[in-house]
């Protein structure tokens, strides 16, 4: 379904030639919902944008109604909240302030705003649906089997898919049924033989000791008439650990299970809740013999059991499914989307030989094939997956680790048959099918993409065409990576949501998706995963028990949530998690710090740095730790300032004091000890350069002298090259851009020999590789769907190329300011911020620079215009200086400084 799923046009009564479009359901959790359903926070988020032709739009004040009926709310009565005409700016954040919500209740709403151009009318209504509150909604007890059965292999850790049913009768007429479910690992519902929702592998991923996340459905037409029956088939997803064999590291939780219920209303205004209890039944005895995430899925179709979730099935073989132990942790509405079959794609090639196909999608991805096969009942067909070829054109395993990436599939025989997986995914670009019954051709083998379900909300083309296919793959990367957590590979037997891979990485993608949701959720994996004394792992939800205790890796708790308050405005996120923050940074502190003011402890340094030549990288092993306290000390000093800007917005005045005057004291020991007199940092590495450069710790005096060197690094030594591995490459570009070196930056960025994202092209990759050596390197750690080496990369396409970025409010206010690199002639980027569309198109001409920008209703932006020093600009063909309306801040050489109001302008300058 659209992000707008509630989307509607009214008039503006005032101004006829504006509509307003909105509103939606915002969350604490949630900045935009999927299906208003399912919203457990007492005070949620609302929001709504303004669309509006005229220029120069600002929101004056707003008026939300919230009604318990579409009858009162049609009749202008807000009885659970009525907030009055509210003098205020704020569109994108209005926390709900009426009367107690009550679980298992629709309510309804609508906002009329009032503009500096006029006042709307009553926008139509939306709605959300308040799931359960209590941990008492749920007085039920949890289903399932504990225990082995001889469908099992039990020995190498796989179980069958576990199967339930219920028939029920619906007494009266139904006005309205909710289903609310928590099936763990992984869940499909099914009534009357029809699947409920187009998710798959749901739930999202939690540490089910910690919280459980239940999962919401209308059912309301699934449930019209009297018998039915409710199925519900259970996969182990990461309940059942994948991995077993090192239960000191591996979180196990034990064998699936559910809780459901459906509460259902009658038109006569009853009501009746259905749930799971022993009254249902269950069989491990169907066709998922095995199901696992890393190793795949086996499916044998002759034991499929016919209408097994459709009423007068025959379940007398069926066992009694038995009362089983709770998770352990809080029930939560699942406020970020599931995932979802998102793309298909057609193979580009199929060749064969010896009796096997190789199929090519021509694009490295991760999800599943489905496939149409027709043959002789138990013919099996072997599906294995990899990521590229060997010369001799067989799969190359290597990197796959022990992740065994293969489907297998037994026909039962007679017609066509259709076949997907459902609860294991794969990274991949090829399939190697052995044992397919007749021909294969492109239309019997479809790709399928899943990722979390989000809209893409950005787009980026320019006059490079590196760097566009740089954004291609980094898009396909980053997609394949959402997995309900932020993996950091889809392919190998890891797929871990690692902290350090994403904080620049993480803010670049939110350019491109809207991941707030994604992103809120999992920063509530990582504080549900710090440890009483305050410890974060590096690995959230801490599926691995990695407690290093480094800097970098943890650290991203607090990079992630800077971002997105950035990008949302939602202070209530720094709220929230501020505490866990202090108490990590103290932690930190109090067992790290030396007495020389350095923070020792570094686990990973400059996490896969290139190495100096392609050829050093071949046959060594990747992952060489190269602590570094530099690092850490760097990092911390960083996040000191980043705690006092976080203490600015939650109002805590004496924590920010103590926080800057750390910061101040860290800045002299860090120069004390790190800092060479001749202009450089530690051992003059890029990496410790830039951090210092970027996270201010230099003297201003010193500068100069750093900058030099970083660009001699650069130029010199490695003769236009980065060499910056997972740490540095997230600071990069905009240290570069602040530096005044765009341009250099645009050289790394449109490189194609060894190291650069280029070069990753130039051989072969669809997406981003691990390493930057990822051609010659070890397989042992050889991902070739990363996201982590992308860095800030796309912070510098959005922000500096096309010059779309938020300086308040979630892009309330904007500043815009593209680069003018030379040989770069044109960017054209795309941006659905909260309050609409930025959009940014600029064309620059031997002696003409030509932009047309976009901003939506209720934002400003500040632009700075390229133009030659006293020569005329044009907006729509005339003077700016003859409009009004467009106000100019400064001039400054041949940058000219202006501010605008909401709309679309066409400038036009001279160079
Ligand atoms: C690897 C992963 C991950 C990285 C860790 C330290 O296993 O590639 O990306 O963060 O190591």
């Amino acid at each position: 379904m659209n992000r707008w799923w509630c989307v509607f046009i009214v008039w503006l009564s005032v101004v006829p030639a504006a509509v307003i479009a909105g509103p939606d359901v915002f969350d604490l959790r949630c900045e935009l919902l999927t299906e208003p359903l399912g919203i457990d926070v007492p005070q949620p988020r609302l929001g709504w944008k303004i669309k509006a032709e005229e220029r120069g739009v600002l929101q004056t004040a707003y008026h939300i109604l919230v009604a318990s009926s579409p009858e009162k709310l049609a009749q202008d009565i807000g009885d659970l909240w009525d907030s009055g005409k509210t003098e205020s700016h704020n569109s994108i954040a209005v926390y709900y302030d009426g009367k107690a919500l009550k679980s298992d209740t629709k309510v309804f709403w609508k906002v009329k705003v009032y503009t500096n151009v006029g006042e709307s009318a009553w926008s139509a209504p939306a709605s959300w649906r308040v799931g359960l509150l209590y941990y008492k909604d749920w007085n039920r007890r949890w289903i399932g089997f504990d225990g082995y059965f001889n469908s099992d292999d039990e020995e190498a850790g796989y179980l069958s898919a576990r199967y339930f049913r219920k028939e029920i009768s619906m007494t009266k007429e139904v006005k309205e049924a909710t289903a609310y479910i928590m099936g763990l690992g992984l869940y499909e519902l099914y009534i009357d033989g029809n699947k409920v929702g187009d998710q798959v592998l749901a739930p999202g991923l939690t540490d089910y000791t910690k919280n459980v996340k239940y999962n919401v459905f209308d059912v309301t037409d699934l449930l019209k008439g009297n018998k039915h029956a409710l199925g519900v088939v259970l996969g182990n997803g990461r309940y059942y650990a994948v991995r077993q064999e090192k239960p000191y590291k591996v979180k196990n939780f034990g064998f699936p299970k559910v809780q459901m219920q459906i509460r259902v209303t009658y038109t006569d205004g009853s009501k009746q809740t259905i749930h799971t209890d022993d009254t249902w039944k269950g069989t491990t005895e169907g066709p998922i013999i095995s199901n696992n995430e890393y190793d795949g899925e086996i499916y044998d179709a002759r034991k499929e059991l016919q209408g097994w979730a459709t009423v007068g099935y025959d379940d007398r073989a069926w066992k009694k499914a038995t009362y089983v132990q709770e998770p352990g942790g809080n029930y939560e509405a699942q406020l970020n989307r599931n995932m979802k079959v998102m793309q298909d794609l057609q193979p580009v090639s199929i060749t064969s030989k010896g009796g096997k196909y190789i199929i090519d999608y021509g694009q490295n991805f991760s999800g599943w094939v489905k496939m149409r096969v027709q043959g002789e009942s138990g013919t099996k067909v072997t599906l294995r997956f990899a990521e590229s070829l060997n010369e001799d054109g067989t799969l190359f395993r290597d990197n796959l680790r022990a992740a065994k990436a293969t489907d297998v599939y037994i026909l039962k025989g007679g017609a066509v048959e259709e076949w997907e997986p459902r609860f294991t995914y794969h990274g991949f670009r090829y399939v190697e099918v052995e044992g397919y019954p007749g021909d294969l051709d492109v239309e019997k083998i479809t790709g399928r993409l899943v990722y979390d379900e989000m809209e893409t909300v950005g787009s980026f083309t320019s006059s490079n065409t590196l760097l566009n296919q740089i954004h291609k793959n980094a898009w396909w990367g980053i997609a394949s990576n959402y997995k309900g957590i932020p993996v950091d590979c889809p392919q190998r037997n890891e797929r871990q949501a690692w902290l350090g891979d994403r904080p620049g990485s993480a803010y670049g993608e939110n350019f491109l998706f809207d991941n707030a949701n994604f992103y809120i959720k999992w920063l509530d994996d990582i504080r549900l995963s710090q440890k009483e004394d305050g410890a974060i792992p590096d690995v959230a939800p801490a599926f691995w028990r990695y407690y290093s205790d480094n800097m970098t890796w943890p650290g991203t708790y607090l990079i992630v949530a800077d971002m997105l308050y950035q990008q949302t405005g939602d202070v209530r996120i720094l709220k929230r998690h501020y505490p866990a923050m202090k108490k990590w940074m103290q932690y930190m502190r109090a067992l790290y710090m030396d007495g020389d003011g350095i923070i020792i402890k570094d686990s990973y340094g400059d996490w896969c740095a290139p190495p100096a030549t392609i050829e050093e990288g071949r046959g060594k092993s990747a992952d060489v730790k190269r602590p570094n306290p530099l690092i850490s000390t760097a990092y911390y000093y960083h996040l000191l300032e980043v705690m006092a800007r976080f203490c600015e917005y939650t109002g805590d005045s004496i924590d920010r004091a103590e926080f800057e005057e750390a910061a101040v004291k860290m800045r002299e020991d860090f120069n004390r000890r790190f800092y060479n007199p001749s202009g450089y940092y530690g051992n003059n590495t890029l990496t410790e350069n830039i951090l210092a450069m970027y996270f201010g710790l230099v003297e201003d005096s010193e500068k100069e002298k750093l900058a030099g060197r970083i660009i001699a690094i650069i130029e010199k030594e490695n003769n236009g090259h980065l060499s910056t591995g997972l740490v540095g490459t997230q600071w990069i570009m905009r240290t570069l851009t602040d530096m005044g070196r765009s341009d250099l930056a645009y050289k790394l960025a449109t490189n194609t020999s060894y190291p650069s994202w280029g070069y990753m092209i130039e051989h072969g990759a669809t997406t981003i590789w691990e390493l930057w050596n990822g051609n010659t390197a070890h397989p042992r750690m050889n991902s070739q769907n990363h996201v982590m080496m992308l860095g800030d990369l796309l912070v510098w396409y959005y922000e500096n190329l096309a010059g779309i970025k938020s300086a308040a409010n979630g892009f309330q206010r904007i500043v815009m300011q593209p680069e003018l690199i030379e040989g770069l002639d044109h960017v054209a980027a795309r941006y659905q911020s909260l309050y609409g569309e930025i959009t940014s198109n600029w064309t620059k001409r031997k002696s003409t620079f030509e932009w047309t920008i976009s901003i939506p209703p209720n934002t400003r932006a500040e632009l700075y215009l390229p133009a030659r020093k006293g020569s005329s600009i044009t907006e729509s063909n005339r003077n700016i200086k003859d409009n009004s309306r467009m106000q100019i801040l400064s001039e400054d050489g041949d940058k000219v400084k202006i501010a605008i109001g909401s709309g679309t302008y066409q400038f036009k300058t001279k160079l």
